[in-house]
């Protein structure tokens, strides 16, 4: 790597005299690729050139000396970026060439999420890669859901207590906030905002927010490990977001063995989730009005853990969730939804909540201890997500609810082998754990999440914070992730 290295560097400094903006660098973004399916009643499913790409944030942001533009803390550098016209003359994007190393593998239609990945001394390192889905123009896919559904298949049996394997969508801008300064944009993952109204560095593409958080419309469809399951809507108002949801699971309804390993919903395999975003009218500019969920395994619909079925209204949705209808409840998720919204895929674990509101007390049946990530990575270091299959379209369209299509039992048969894989080698894996966690016991200040933590010429912090890992990216910077 590191003669390679000397190369690449000469022909991004000759490049980097050329650019202007806060640009990409000459090492171009590789994306995996990740075919989806649109559908409709009429033509069935066709399908798509489409591919992933990961948050702008997993991304080295640097000088055209190869010098991080972030601080220490992980702030942008205001020396090197006073403002958005002098940071895109300092600073620069690196694209992304391994997306293996950031725990993402795709083939076909199958997407592979880890949350660790393996260093080249044999410790586990957080990954907790996010992931957006690109079109083939470079601008995300904007998916247009209201009246319509959308179907994919996931394994979540390598999932523990305190995982989440996440699928849902966010209002971004189509083209990941791409402007004169920031030619990236979707391209290298730009635009995040979500219901929680994140306080990031960069706001829909432009540098440093000062201090204000990015709101948009999120539609969880699915967080869920192989414990616990939920979907949520979050609606928004200009400058505020429904941050609780009307989240709908299962088991805080009281059927405690719908979903989970061995349960009707059996974890142990892949099963398939379709949602159906029903309007007034069955249009789909029609008003929201609830939202169907359906499991499939085996090929065949499973039965509703409730005889009423497996749908959220928008009374539920007002009454499971006191701010909802201060934020227009599903009415406003349906506005968001025809619009368009980008779709995510995420893998997290959370250090300091153990993700309990997911799977602890009346929400499931996990400990209010075993989420934690210390204890994850030693016990699961290849805890990993497999989505497959992903479709959308007209209601009707996207599953076959007889005796299952071919396609859905096909694709159960390949993750279902892959999972099997990665659980033979666990075992034999988990003996590098130790070392893991004795690295992460440095002394000394410690980075946070997405820092700088080493490379050549480095001075600030070389630990991380919980759980984060130190990650060489390359000689010359690591990373916390
Ligand atoms: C900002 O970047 C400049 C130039 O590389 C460097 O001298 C300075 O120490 C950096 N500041 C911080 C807070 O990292
Ligand atoms: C990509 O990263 C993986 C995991 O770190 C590594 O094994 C592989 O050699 C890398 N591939 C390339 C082409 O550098
Ligand atoms: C995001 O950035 C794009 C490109 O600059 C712009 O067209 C769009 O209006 C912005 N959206 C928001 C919500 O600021
Ligand atoms: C360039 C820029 O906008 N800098 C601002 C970044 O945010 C901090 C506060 O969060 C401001 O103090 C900076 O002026």
């Amino acid at each position: 790597m590191a003669p390679r290295f000397a190369s690449v560097l000469a022909v991004a400094l000759a490049g980097c005299q050329l650019a202007i903006a806060q640009n990409p660098d000459d090492t171009a973004e590789v994306h995996p690729k990740l075919t989806t399916y649109k559908c409709t009643k009429a033509g069935g499913c066709v399908a798509q050139d489409t591919s992933v790409v990961i948050d702008w944030n997993y991304h080295w942001f640097h000088t055209a000396d190869w010098l991080s533009c972030t601080t220490a803390s992980g702030a942008i550098n205001t020396t090197l970026c006073p403002d958005e016209a002098t940071c895109a003359k300092n600073c620069f994007v690196q694209g992304d060439t391994n997306y293996t190393a950031n725990g993402v593998t795709t083939s076909g239609d199958t997407l592979t999420m880890y949350q660790y990945t393996k260093n080249s001394d044999g410790a586990y390192q957080n990954a907790s890669p996010r992931l957006y889905l690109l079109g083939s123009d470079g601008n995300y896919e904007m998916l247009q859901l209201n009246g319509q559904e959308l179907t994919f298949t996931v394994d979540l049996s390598q999932l523990p207590c305190g995982e989440n394997g996440a699928l849902y969508l966010g209002e971004m801008d189509k083209t990941g906030g791409r402007s004169e300064y920031n030619q990236g944009g979707a391209n290298y993952g730009g635009g995040y905002c979500d219901a929680q109204c994140p306080v990031q560095n960069w706001r829909n593409g432009t540098v440093n927010t000062s201090g204000a958080g990015y709101c948009c419309n999120e539609m969880d469809i699915l967080e869920a490990n192989s414990k616990a399951i939920a979907f949520t809507p979050h609606p928004c108002t200009d400058s505020d977001c429904d941050r609780n949801g009307c989240g709908f699971n299962p088991y805080s309804q009281g059927y405690h063995n719908y979903y989970g390993p061995g349960g009707t919903v059996d974890t142990t395999k892949p099963f398939t989730v379709v949602t159906q975003f029903n309007t007034n009218d069955g249009t789909a500019s029609g008003t929201l009005t609830s939202i169907t969920r359906k499991y499939l395994q085996n090929g065949v619909v499973v039965a509703s853990a409730n005889t009423g079925g497996d749908t959220l209204t928008s009374e539920m949705c007002n009454s499971l969730d006191s701010t909802a209808a201060a934020f227009g409840g599903l009415a406003t998720s349906g506005k968001a939804l025809a619009r368009g919204m980008v779709l995510t895929f995420a893998i997290w674990n959370d250090a300091t909540g153990y993700m309990n509101w997911l799977d602890t007390g009346s929400n499931g049946p996990c400990s209010t201890t075993e989420g934690n990530p210390s204890l994850i990575i030693q016990n699961n270091p290849t805890t990993h997500v497999v989505f497959s299959g992903i479709r959308w379209g007209d209601i009707g369209s996207t599953f076959s609810s007889g005796s299952g299509s071919g396609t859905t039992t096909s694709k159960a048969g390949t993750t279902l082998t892959t999972s099997k894989a990665s659980t033979a080698t666990a075992s034999t894996k988990a003996t590098t754990t130790t070392k893991a966690s004795t690295t992460s016991s440095a002394a000394g200040p410690a980075q946070t999440h997405y820092g700088q933590c080493g490379g050549k010429g480095w001075t600030g912090p070389t630990a991380c914070v919980s759980p984060y890992k130190c990650v060489v990216s390359n000689d010359y910077y690591s990373q916390c992730l």
